[in-house]
C-alpha cells in the first residue's frame, strides 16, 4: 500500500466537480485518508511547484491556483501513485483521453496556463514531500 497527494484545483471547485472527482475515487475503491478545503498561498505553491518556479508560465500557475479554494487530500491504495495519475489523464487536457478526469471534464488552456482540474504526486518521493508540505509531519 502507498499514499499519494491530490488536489482538486480551483476550476474543479468552481465548476462543481468536487463530487464527480470524489465519486471516481470512491468507485475505484481508494481510501480517502485526508480531505480538506484550503485557500492556497503563494508560499506553499512555490514549494509545491519548486521545479517550475523559474519557468515562464509559473506566474500563470500562481494566479490560477490562488484564484479560489481547492480541495486537498491523501489517498491510500495499492500502486495508487501511478493509478491516480492514470485516472487524471495527460497534463494538457487536449491530450487527455476520454475516461480520464482531465479528458472528460477539463476545458483546456486559457492562454498560457493549463487548467486541468486535478493534481497528483508523480513519484513516492514527491508524494512524501507533498503530504508533509500540505499536511505537516505524521
Ligand atoms: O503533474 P502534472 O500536473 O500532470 O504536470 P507538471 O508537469 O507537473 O506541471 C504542473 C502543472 O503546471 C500542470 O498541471 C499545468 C501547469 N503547466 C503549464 O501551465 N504549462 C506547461 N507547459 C506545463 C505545466
Ligand atoms: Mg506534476
Amino acid at each position: 500500500m502507498e499514499n499519494t497527494f491530490f488536489i482538486i484545483k480551483p476550476d474543479g471547485v468552481r465548476r462543481l466537480l468536487v463530487g464527480s472527482v470524489i465519486n471516481r475515487i470512491e468507485h475505484r475503491g481508494f481510501t480517502i485518508e485526508k480531505l480538506e478545503m484550503r485557500q492556497v498561498t503563494k508560499e506553499v505553491l512555490d514549494q509545491h511547484y519548486a521545479d517550475l518556479v523559474d519557468r515562464p508560465f509559473y506566474p500563470d500557475i500562481v494566479s490560477y491556483m490562488t484564484s479560489g479554494p481547492v480541495v486537498i487530500g491523501v489517498l491510500r491504495g495499492s500502486n495508487i501513485i501511478s493509478s491516480w495519475r492514470k485516472m487524471m489523464g495527460a497534463t494538457n487536457p487536449t491530450d487527455a483521453l476520454p475516461g480520464t478526469i482531465r479528458g472528460d471534464f477539463a476545458h483546456g488552456s486559457d492562454d498560457d496556463s493549463v487548467e486541468n482540474i486535478v493534481h497528483g504526486s508523480d513519484s513516492p518521493e514527491s508524494a512524501a514531500r507533498e503530504i508533509t508540505l500540505w499536511f505537516g509531519e505524521n
